[in-house]
């Protein structure tokens, strides 16, 4: 592994605090990218109050001097605006207040808090919940838009979409109706990064009809990267291959508990001959596929089509109208702990997932092409696309 990341923060404390290590040194950055991934990340329709109080922007801290990479651990800070009305409850220090406020003893079915309150033997079940919010995916965004402007240099990119839509589905094909280079765009123009015009209008009914109900909505989002070459991941040991780190690194999303790449589940079900993808050598003498059933993986290794990864996310677990639970304190039935919740938040989903395959993606580019500087980097790459065009005689 040459890149390391960690995040610290809960969701109501002062802020969150990611390092990011292994990147080289000589990279330009631009700050106002993360910015701009960490307000994608807030959008979509179907969010609640709580993205209506926050403004998520990075404060660099560490490991970047006048706009470049030093090659030290980079260090950022993102600012919880919320916890100005959480001081007492959340400071890090200092008794609680009394008489105890904001105590969650319901836990929501489908949350960590239940599990996470057992296995902490917490009496305030907000000492596990805080921690297992899906805020702490503000700071994998921001670690994923560095990474994404290090495969940015070598022109890579990630973009995603919302293929479903709790029942309802996007009939749009990737690759096939959709040029991947436009999908970032196209995908910017609703606020349910929805591609098929009446899809989107009934996810947005869908959604209003969940809300009214005080339910909630999960749905499934896909991401694709394109331009890799062949030949990043390997095929030798279960935590080298890049389709495994990319369903860990993915399946670790909150609320996410499916993972495929490129159609996996329905090649399942179909004949070898309808699910692999022929190769050809086209004009220039370089080889490539007719289709891209694989996903742009074969053997846990990148084999130049698109990288395609889909991601399911179960609904949000805090229901307005909650399910039954025990209170943990009483051993009593109750009604689940409600504060507030967003009705839906798949779109944002895709941001994360998109930051965590650019993440795995450079990982496995730095485990390749890795090198102290950029120079460095770039370096070892031309030298492989010259090998590679020898190798396969289009050079
Ligand atoms: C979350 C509950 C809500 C969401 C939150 C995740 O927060 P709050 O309880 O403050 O209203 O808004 O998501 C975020 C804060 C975020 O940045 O995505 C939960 O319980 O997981």
């Amino acid at each position: 592994m040459r890149l390391r990341w960690l995040t610290a923060g809960e969701s109501h404390g002062p802020g969150l605090t990611a390092i990011l290590e292994g990147m080289p040194s000589g990279l330009g950055l631009d700050a106002a990218r993360v910015d701009a991934e960490l307000a994608r990340r807030q959008a979509g329709y179907g969010r609640g109050g709580r993205m209506r109080i926050e403004r998520d922007a990075a404060q660099f801290t560490g490991g970047v001097r006048h706009g470049r990479t030093l090659g030290s651990p980079i260090a950022l800070h993102i600012p919880n605006l919320d916890h100005a009305h959480w001081t007492a409850i959340m400071a890090p220090f200092g008794a609680p207040p009394d008489p105890e406020q904001r105590a969650v003893t319901a836990p929501r079915p489908g949350h960590a808090d239940l599990a996470g309150g057992t296995k902490h033997a917490a009496s305030d079940l907000r000492d596990v919940l805080e921690r297992a919010s899906a805020r702490e995916t503000a700071a994998r965004v921001a670690v994923g838009a560095l990474a994404r402007q290090l495969l940015a240099v070598f022109g890579i990119d990630v973009a995603s979409h919302v293929r479903a839509l709790g029942a309802v589905e996007s009939p749009t094909r990737i690759p096939e109706d959709v040029c991947c280079s436009n999908l970032r765009q196209r995908a910017a123009a609703n606020d349910l990064a929805c591609l098929d015009a009446n899809a989107y209008k009934a996810m947005v009914h869908a959604i209003d009809a969940a809300r009214a109900d005080g339910d909630t909505l999960g749905g499934v989002v896909e991401v694709v990267c394109w331009g890799l070459p062949a030949g990043l991941g390997s095929h030798v040991h279960w935590d080298r291959k890049l389709d495994g780190r990319l369903a860990q690194a993915v399946m670790s999303i909150p609320a996410v508990k499916g993972v495929e790449i490129g159609p996996a589940f329905a090649n399942a079900r179909a004949r070898g001959s309808a699910v692999h993808d022929p190769i050809e050598r086209d004009a220039a003498g370089a080889l490539h596929r007719t289709s891209n059933r694989a996903g742009g993986l074969e053997g846990g290794i990148t084999n130049g089509e698109a990288l395609i990864v889909r991601a399911a996310m179960k609904p949000l677990s805090t229901l307005m109208r909650p399910l039954p639970t025990v209170d943990v304190r009483t051993g009593e039935p109750a009604r689940a702990a409600v504060e507030r919740s967003d009705v839906c938040a798949v779109p944002a989903c895709g941001v994360v997932a998109e930051a965590m395959v650019a993440l795995v993606v450079a990982d496995s580019w730095l485990e390749k092409f890795g090198g102290d500087t950029l120079d460095e980097i770039r370096a070892a790459h031309a030298r492989y696309v010259q090998e590679v065009a020898r190798w396969t005689g289009s050079s």
